[in-house]
């Protein structure tokens, strides 16, 4: 696409618009198809049981998944113990074009957020591959995400992510504690239903 990239920080790269609304809707169709196989589940908070307020799916070889045992990637479907879909075609050139990395993603979490869903402050620390960034794509209704440093407490900043934005998360940002903090209600008419997907194109496993 043609939208220029910002640097919000060192190795967080936002590229805002990097989906025209004609991609954004093949790629909600491709979220679709993957839905129908690996239905989203409700991941819960590990000992506790809580469950977190985002519903969840994958596609790749691994996906992330949350339960009382803990986080984990596995390459079956909590639920129904199915294989994950493959990552669809679309998602893996956007990953070519922009992660800067030589091997393909392993992992796509699927992020739904009903309205009034969030995500708490935390960091992605379940990959052991820390050195490929994490890319994620939005969809749907703008949410306030929240980003800051490498350790909790420091200062935060915020940007609205709309439907159509890519952010890459590598080198000294791939670390830094993030979050949503709301999806902010009739933003987008991209989805059927209001609120908003979010993808994440992630390496699990190292290559190197
Ligand atoms: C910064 N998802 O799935 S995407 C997650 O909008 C997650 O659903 C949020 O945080 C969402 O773990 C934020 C942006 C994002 C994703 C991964 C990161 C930012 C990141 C990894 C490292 C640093
Ligand atoms: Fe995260």
């Amino acid at each position: 696409m043609t939208s220029a990239a910002l640097n919000l920080k060192p190795g967080l790269v936002y590229h805002p618009g990097y989906l025209d609304t004609d991609a954004q809707n093949a790629l909600v169709e491709d979220v679709r198809a993957v839905l129908r196989h690996a239905p989203l589940f409700q991941p819960v908070m590990p000992r506790t049981g809580k469950p977190l307020s985002v519903r969840m799916s994958n596609c790749g070889a691994l996906g992330w998944v949350a339960d009382r045992q803990g986080y984990r990637y596995q390459p079956q479907h909590p639920d129904t113990d199915e294989p994950w879909p493959a990552i669809p075609e679309l998602l893996s050139q956007l990953w070519d074009d922009v992660s800067g990395y030589g091997h393909p993603p392993e992992a796509c979490l699927i992020n739904h957020y009903a309205p009034g869903t969030r995500m708490g402050l935390h960091q992605d620390s379940d990959e052991q591959a820390v050195n490929a960034p994490v890319v994620s794509i939005s969809l749907g209704d703008t949410a306030l995400f929240r980003f800051g440093d490498t350790v909790r407490g420091g200062k935060t900043q915020s940007i609205k992510l709309q439907s159509g934005d890519v952010i890459v998360m590598g080198g000294e940002s791939r670390m830094i504690y993030h979050g949503v903090d709301r999806v902010l209600p009739d933003t987008s008419r991209l989805l059927r239903q209001a609120g908003r997907i979010n993808l994440t194109l992630r390496r699990v496993t190292c290559t190197a």
